[in-house]
């Protein structure tokens, strides 16, 4: 995507009604659009002017607060116009239109999604994970969330990054010095300490993973896929996690023929639980049912983890071992024996050898809570109230790229031949990766992908 550079306009504000409405405009340069709008009134940079909006006739359109922010101080880094009216999409719709129209000798047209964003980037604003959490702040389903993506958007996550990025640059041109001088290169790596600073360096970038996967399941979540044979109780499991009756519960085998979906949330992290057909492979099943059980197949190709339910009244069976071993590896899977109402057995965790055993009642919701706890341990949940970036799986795998470039940097250190040429090598590459988490190495199409999710307005 190719976006020109000609000024951009578009209603700022949710659509729908409310108090107020925004129409936002950006270019070089405004001051002829402002003249054309309001003829004869000097509007003072970022100061509010309560001012009629009038169309081309004179006829008043409505009337609200004129913003003018000269650029560079605004938030594109241009020329920024606001004009806040009442918040009805009619008379908001009427206002934009006369802006385009006011601007049309300028060229004005209607910003793309994520355009005054995307200008704020390329005009050093904001870098390209602030800019990131922008929208993930706008998008944020939980507080946890919102908290995390304000922290990336003030630049904290930015900072560390840079940080990493300038460590490895220092180590390099070290490193590149010395290549001009071979013959100290025998022992650059000791009068240096350069393993050690590697050593330092690989520590940060483990923190920072850390906190940026910790940050990320606030913003993805886990699917959590319940499965298991007919009438062991998945779709009342689903309804005590929800708390709500959101599956058809029936003691007939085979109630549930599709897949339903509830996300919850425990401790701030969203959670996508899943409740499928239960899994038989009788004769007399009908083609929906089958249908259903293929569903339920592909559910459990796409989980994060697996909740295998059983009755904890019968026991395992022969059915059971072929579901399990039907299971994609690594995946991690819960054993949660059910109805211990009638079984008699205790609510309990049994973590063995060969797997996580739970034993609950769905039906009378005992046990339900080491269930939530156990699922918070699986996503790797720990509270460490140490501040979380709110990460995409974008920064995840450049963290995860970078890493491992340092960690082949650290074995031609740690090799008798001491190849500097290839240790400073890996030290670019790890750099790069880290640059490409805001953006100074960030090509054009990734731009456009990252920038395509916004809303108009943004
Ligand atoms: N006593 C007792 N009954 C339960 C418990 N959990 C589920 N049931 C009963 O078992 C029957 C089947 O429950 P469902 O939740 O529909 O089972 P399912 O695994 O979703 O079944 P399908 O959708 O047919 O695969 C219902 O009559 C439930 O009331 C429990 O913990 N204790
Ligand atoms: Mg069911």
């Amino acid at each position: 995507m190719k976006l020109s550079t000609s000024p951009i306009a578009a209603i700022a504000t949710a659509p729908g009604r409310g108090g107020i409405g925004v129409v936002r405009a950006s270019g070089k340069s405004l001051h002829e659009l402002i003249a054309t709008l309001f003829p004869g009134t000097k509007l003072t940079p970022r100061h509010a002017t309560y001012i009629p909006f009038k169309a081309a006739n004179g006829d008043v359109i409505d009337e609200g607060l004129a913003l003018y922010f000269p650029g560079p101080h605004s938030y594109t880094g241009e020329d920024v116009l606001e004009l806040q009216g009442h918040g009805g999409p009619i008379v908001l719709q009427m206002l934009l239109s006369r802006v385009l129209e006011a601007g049309a000798a300028l060229d004005l047209r209607l910003a793309e999604p994520g355009e005054f964003t995307r200008r704020a980037f390329l005009n050093d604003k904001l870098d390209l994970a602030q800019a990131e959490a922008v929208a993930d702040l706008i998008d944020a389903s939980t507080e946890a969330a919102a908290k995390s993506a304000s922290q990336s958007l003030s630049g904290a996550f930015s900072q560390v990054v840079h940080k990493l990025v300038d460590q490895t640059t220092n180590l390099r041109m070290l490193v590149e010095a010395t290549l001009d001088f071979p013959e100290e290169e025998i022992d650059f790596l000791e009068k240096s300490n350069a393993r050690g600073q590697l050593a330092v360096i690989i520590e940060s970038l483990e923190n920072v993973f850390r906190q940026a996967a910790q940050g990320a399941l606030l913003r993805e979540g886990l699917n959590v896929v319940l499965v298991g044979q007919p009438n062991v109780g998945k779709s009342s499991l689903l309804n005590a996690l929800a708390g709500a009756d959101v599956a058809i519960v029936t003691p007939i085998a085979g109630t549930t023929r599709d897949k339903v979906t509830e996300t919850i949330q425990i401790e701030g992290i969203p959670l996508n639980i899943i409740d499928t057909a239960g899994i038989r492979t009788d004769e007399g099943i009908d083609v929906v049912e089958r249908i259903g059980i293929e569903r339920t197949w592909g559910e459990v190709g796409k989980a994060d983890v697996i909740l295998h339910l059983l009755d904890a009244g019968l026991g395992p069976s022969a059915a059971d071992e072929d579901i399990v071993k039907a299971f994609p590896q690594g995946v991690p899977v819960v054993r949660v024996w059910n109805k211990i109402d009638l079984s008699g057995h205790k609510e309990s965790i049994d973590v063995s050898a060969d797997a996580t055993h739970l034993y609950l009642s769905a039906h009378e919701k005992t046990g339900i809570g080491l269930l939530r706890a156990e699922l918070l341990r699986i996503a790797g949940w720990q509270q460490t109230g140490e501040s979380l970036y709110l990460a995409r799986e974008r920064h995840l795998i450049a963290l995860r790229a970078a890493r491992e470039h340092l960690d082949l940097a650290r074995q031609h250190a740690a090799q008798d031949d001491q190849s500097l040429d290839l240790f400073a090598e890996e030290l670019r590459l790890a750099q790069d990766q880290l640059s490409s988490i805001t953006g100074r190495f960030t090509p054009d199409d990734l731009l456009g992908v990252i920038f395509s999710r916004f809303c108009i307005g943004k």
